[in-house]
């Protein structure tokens, strides 16, 4: 087992507040149903579940000012935040089953605040087709599961860049991200000039995923905390249709199972996000039977014939 710590917690964060589709409401409940816990289980872990969180309805209005469901985003986020915070004072490793993914703020946000007290280095892995970079005065949708990156490193509104009290939560050069191949134009701008590291698709396709992953996990030492943020959107919708937002050519089954694999081997992850499956638009559930063998990759499940 190469992971370090092997009691994990699953939280439900079923809402779809953030996203542009309801449907990821339905997430938690889709991966329990797949199996999740036991997969967990034969693993060897110790899985418990804290069942889902609570929080408002999704109104399904407009943006305001840029923004769609802020105020109950902000409330999400406060949840998932405190309930990720729990686990980790707890010595658990907390796994956020959303959910779309603006919940990532609140997830990550407890994560990097952890890190801080424990003097530990933080490491973000995105995995992603999207790079979820927006600001209000560049989104095209207002959306906020576009945005959670942003307001990680400090850009968008106070309620969310300062939910775990100070901001930025973390500096863009903690974030890697991977398998990005939709980001707006406004977006790109912005990730040049704030240098966010993205391992986009191109790159998969120049260098390989394996060299992706080892320069992704450079630097990584036994200090390090490794959050995984695994938007099932990162899959190539060949392998997972059951996401809101489909974008074509994305990593097929062995690369995202290599990536995985390559986390797992480094034995530092100690956080991860399970967002953006939504079942109502799959078939027979089989995207989260897609995301759970390949989370059963990241926790250790290797496919090498000699160990
Ligand atoms: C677009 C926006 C998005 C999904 C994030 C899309 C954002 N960049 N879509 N996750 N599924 O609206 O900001
Ligand atoms: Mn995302
Ligand atoms: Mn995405
Ligand atoms: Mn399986």
């Amino acid at each position: 087992m190469s992971t370090c710590q092997t009691a994990v917690t699953l939280i439900g964060a079923p809402t779809d507040i953030g996203a542009g589709y309801r449907g990821a409401r339905l997430g938690p409940e889709a991966l329990r149903i797949a199996g999740l816990t036991e997969s967990l289980s034969a693993l060897g872990l110790d899985v418990a579940d804290r069942g889902n969180l609570e929080g408002p309805p999704n109104p399904w209005t407009e943006p305001v000012d840029g923004y769609r469901h802020l105020d109950e985003v902000v409330v999400w986020n406060q949840r998932v935040m405190e309930a990720v915070g729990k686990e980790l004072r707890g010595g658990r490793m907390p796994i956020l089953l959303g959910g779309d993914h603006c919940l990532g703020l609140g997830s990550i946000t407890a994560v990097a605040r952890h890190c801080r007290e424990q003097g530990k280095k933080l490491r973000v892995i995105w995995l992603d087709a999207h790079a979820d970079f927006n600001t209000h005065d560049i989104t095209p949708t207002g959306n906020m599961h576009g945005m959670p990156v942003a307001c990680l490193i400090g850009l968008g509104p106070q309620s969310l860049t300062h939910l775990g009290g100070s901001a930025p939560a973390m500096q863009v050069d903690e974030m890697r991200q991977i398998g990005t191949r939709s980001v707006d134009a406004g977006e790109k701008q912005l990730i040049k000039r704030h240098g966010l590291p993205v391992y986009d698709m191109r790159k998969i396709g120049d260098i390989g995923i394996k060299k992706v992953m080892e320069h992704a996990l450079e630097g990584v030492d036994e200090n390090t905390h490794i959050h995984v943020s695994f938007d099932v959107d990162f899959l190539d919708p060949s392998i997972a249709p059951g996401v809101g937002t489909v974008v074509s050519g994305g990593p097929n089954y062995r690369e995202a199972q290599l990536a995985m694999e390559m986390i797992a081997e480094s034995g530092r992850m100690g956080s991860l996000d399970i967002v953006e499956l939504n079942p109502i638009l799959d078939r027979d559930n089989g995207t989260a039977l897609v995301a759970i063998d390949l989370v059963e990759s990241l926790f250790g499940k290797s496919t090498l014939v000699r160990e």
